[in-house]
């Protein structure tokens, strides 16, 4: 049963296996001293249509509507690499709906930018059927007027579009998913018989960490929601966070307010820009791969897992505690980043 009162009266249409699995992070958290036990739970590998994540769960809350409402066309919004645009490419064909997707030049990737377009994220979106239209506008988590007009033509070509912003995030039911998450968690700290302390997630277009606000909210965990900004322009994000947050939990009828200190949200590692890693995200990725075998992406969570591991070494985190890093799946962009990993 939910704590949030309100998250059962909105439908579900099933797209994830179900509960994802929560692995302890045994060999990294021994080679980072011990102090601190680390876990992950696997977005990742939340579901088989084109390898799932975090916006998989959340569309399993848009897409009644999608259904319900005769919609003809997905259409949504992201970067080149965008984790969203294939995912939601992998749900329309699922669900028998055409697709459109506006890629956007959101990263600087000068590096190969001959590989960067054709592999990964938008070589599957591809594969998966959608309409992929390229344009030059570059990082913004905002509404697109390329995203309007791309809806405006499937209506005066007879079409009915349904909207799927970036990240799923501003849709009024975006936050959902991760409302559920919290509830989910709690399930499993029930079976694993302790609480985590601390939840680590990666931030860009806010509503997976406003959902987990909101969700954990509920039994006054909301300020351990550790959200790690990767848009390199934090301000736009912790306010669409907030913003997502305070909505979402209308939405639910949670009964509290979500105030500005509730959000949480790291600054010190999403640069130097979206989509550009640093030096410490490169080493978190070769160190969470060579400890554990997991792999993480150089623009969501190979962020995420580097501020988690310099959190431990700096004793940031009371020795003793447990904490959750949240695996969201963006790991498909990863062999965009040839080039950057040619020698490992
Ligand atoms: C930024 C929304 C985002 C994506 O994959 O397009 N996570």
């Amino acid at each position: 049963m939910s704590l949030v009162p309100g998250l059962d009266k909105f439908p579900k249409h099933t797209l994830t296996f179900g509960k994802t699995p929560i692995q302890p992070l045994r060999r990294l958290s021994a080679a980072l001293g011990g102090k601190v036990e680390l876990y992950a739970k696997r977005e990742d590998v939340n579901s088989g249509l084109a390898f799932g994540g975090n916006k998989t769960r959340k569309l399993e809350y848009l897409i009644p509507e999608a259904l319900e409402g005769g919609y003809t066309h997905l259409v949504s919004i992201g970067g080149v690499q965008s984790n969203q645009t294939r995912q939601v490419a992998a749900v329309a064909a699922h669900i028998g709906l055409k697709c459109v997707l506006v890629q956007e030049k959101w990263v600087n990737h000068e590096e190969n930018e001959e590989v960067y377009g054709k592999v990964g994220n938008i070589q599957m979106s591809r594969i998966l059927g959608a309409d992929v239209r390229l344009d030059d506008a570059g990082f913004d988590i905002g509404i697109r007027q390329s995203w309007k007009e791309a809806m405006e033509e499937i209506q005066r070509e007879g079409g009915k579009p349904f909207p799927i912003p970036a990240g799923c995030s501003v849709h009024p039911r975006g936050g959902l998913g991760f409302v559920a998450w919290a509830d989910e968690v709690r399930e499993q700290e029930r079976e694993l018989g302790f609480q985590f302390d601390y939840i680590v997630v990666c931030a860009v277009t806010g509503s997976t960490q406003a959902g987990m606000i909101v969700g954990f909210a509920a039994d006054g965990r909301a300020r351990r929601v550790i959200g790690i900004d990767a848009s390199a322009k934090p301000k736009q994000t912790k306010d669409q966070v907030w913003r997502i947050a305070q909505k979402t939990a209308e939405l639910v009828e949670l009964g509290k307010e979500i105030a500005e200190e509730d959000v949480i949200l790291d600054t010190r590692y999403g640069g130097p820009e979206y989509g550009i890693p640093n030096e410490g995200t490169l080493d978190a990725i070769r160190m969470c791969a060579r400890q554990e075998g997991v792999l993480t992406d150089p623009v969501y969570e190979g962020k995420s897992m580097n501020a988690m591991i310099e959190m431990v070494r700096n004793g940031e985190f009371p020795e003793g505690s447990k904490v959750l890093y949240a695996h969201l799946g963006g790991v498909p962009a990863l062999s965009a980043y040839s080039e950057t990993f040619k020698h490992g």
